[in-house]
Formats: structure tokens, sequence, C-alpha cells
């Protein structure tokens, strides 16, 4: 038997499932060597922005049997939503069995704090951002409203909506900018509100600095991606470390290691399981 790696929590965003960026056989293989207590999926997981039935192969749809698989088998599954999936957004502080979907998270890791959230909320402006921040504690919920009702008005005027792409494509120079902005913003904020770590995904830049100002100090962490990084965080012996698919090696693991019972044809099932929510007797949470 394969011994599988044992963690604390893995942390994972940025998987675009459904698009032709996405490296879902890295991810399988990835996910089939470890044995996480918690598994947060920070935003992005299946790109519905994007989402067709024409394009969705067998091994992005693994992915999601692979996650449900985990769930039920003991791992506490938390979804925190991305703009990519937004429209799970809908749902958000529903629970389903191990599953519950969010919009941000926050953990107590021995005592240090610790906020995931996914990160477009910061699309919008980061010039808006910085000033939110010095407001402290209601500065994220009014980035949140911001961020919404100006994709309201853009949904609106029939325009498309603020993408972190776009503010990519405009070069290189505006690219860096745009990062250290939002890693200084993210980790402004978190420091406002006292959190340790703060956990974010979206720019699939992976990433762990410390961050200090006169306020106090915080540890600023991004999950990467699966698109071209391969990147994950794990939490395990109280410290968190940046995986590397490309770097750290799996050896022993493959993508097909527990799928040889699975029926691929049921499309709508598998969709409709994780998107369609039935009764109210969910348990609401925080
Ligand atoms: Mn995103």
């Amino acid at each position: 038997m394969k011994i599988k790696r044992k963690l604390e929590i893995a942390v994972i965003s940025d998987v675009h499932l459904g698009t032709y960026g996405c490296h879902a056989k890295h991810l399988l293989t990835y996910l089939n060597s470890i044995e996480p207590k918690k598994l947060i999926l920070n935003g992005d997981i299946i790109d519905i922005w994007q989402f067709s039935k024409r394009y969705f192969p067998k091994s992005h749809l693994k992915v999601i049997k692979k996650i449900m698989t985990m769930a039920s088998n003991g791992v506490e599954v938390i979804y925190i939503t991305g703009n990519h999936d937004e429209m799970l957004r809908k749902f958000s502080n529903t629970t389903i069995g191990n599953i519950s979907i969010v919009d941000k998270a926050v953990l107590d890791l021995h005592g240090k704090k610790a906020w995931f959230f996914h990160g477009d909320v910061f699309d919008v402006s980061i010039q808006h951002a910085k000033w939110l921040a010095k407001l402290g504690g209601y500065g994220y919920n009014f980035l949140i409203l911001i961020n919404r009702l100006f994709n309201w008005y853009l949904d609106k005027r029939g325009k498309a909506r603020y993408s972190i792409s776009s503010k990519l494509k405009n070069g290189v120079k505006g690219a860096i900018k745009y990062i250290h902005d939002f890693e200084s913003v993210a980790a402004e904020l978190a420091i406002e509100n006292g959190y340790d770590y703060v956990v974010c995904g979206h720019i699939h830049q992976p990433k762990m600095e410390h961050f200090e100002n006169k306020n106090g100090k915080t540890i600023y962490l991004n999950s990467g991606d699966w698109v071209e990084n391969f990147t994950a965080l794990e939490y395990q012996f109280k410290r968190w470390k940046i995986y590397n698919f490309s770097k750290d090696k799996l050896t022993p693991f493959s993508i097909e290691d527990e799928f040889n019972d699975l029926e691929y044809d049921n499309l709508n099932y598998l969709i409709s399981a994780i998107t369609i929510v039935d009764k109210p007797s969910n348990k609401k949470s925080n």
C-alpha cells in the first residue's frame, strides 16, 4: 500500500476545471498522494464562466469525483467561491455532508488565526482596497459589496466584467505592480483584522511572505494554480509550505490510483450533485 502524506490542511485554488488550461491529471496525482484532515478549495475550481459540455474531459470529472470521495471518507472540504465559480455564491453558507460552501473562512490553527478568501474582491480597484483596508474590520465586507455592485452595473451595461487577465495583459510592468499591490493589500487587511495568516488564490502566483507594518505582522500565502504552476499550500506540524508538483516528486502515485469503479457517463448527475440543493435543511455556519 502506498503511504499518503498526512496533512492537517491542504489548500488548492484556480483549478479551472472545464477549460483547456486545466492540468487535471497533475492535480489528481497530487490529491491521490495526500491525506488531509481539511481540504480547502480556495476559488475558481470549476470554471463556470467558460464551462461547456463540449469540453469536460474524464480527468476533469475525476477531480470532482475524487473530492467527493475524500469528503465521504471524512475529509472536511471547504469550498470557498471565486469569481469563475461565483454562481456557487447563491449557495454560500450551505453545508452538505462534509462539504461546505462559503465566501471566506477563518480557522484557528494552534492559536493563530488564518483567514481564507479567493481574492477577486480586490479586482474592482486596488486603490479602493487600500483605503478600505484602513477601515479595519468592515473593509472586506465593503469590498464584497462594491465588487458585486460594480459587476451588476457592468452586466447591466452589457460590458465585460472586470477581470485580472485584462490587467495582466497590460504588460509585465503592470502585472508586477498589480501582483505586488494585491499581496500588500491582502496583508494590510489581514494585519488590520488581526489575522496571523491570510490565504488567497486568484492571481495564480504561489507565494509565502512575511509582511509587517506599524500595526502588526502577518504571513501572506497564495496557493497558486493548476494551469501553470501546479502548486498547493500544506499546513502540517504548525507550519505552512508550498507544494510544487513539478519540483516535489510523487513517483509512486498516479492519476488512476482510485478509479477502477468509476462510471463517466453521468456528467449531469455529478454537476447536479454539487450545484443543486433540494432541501432547506442545511446547517448554517459562519
Ligand atoms: Mn479568480
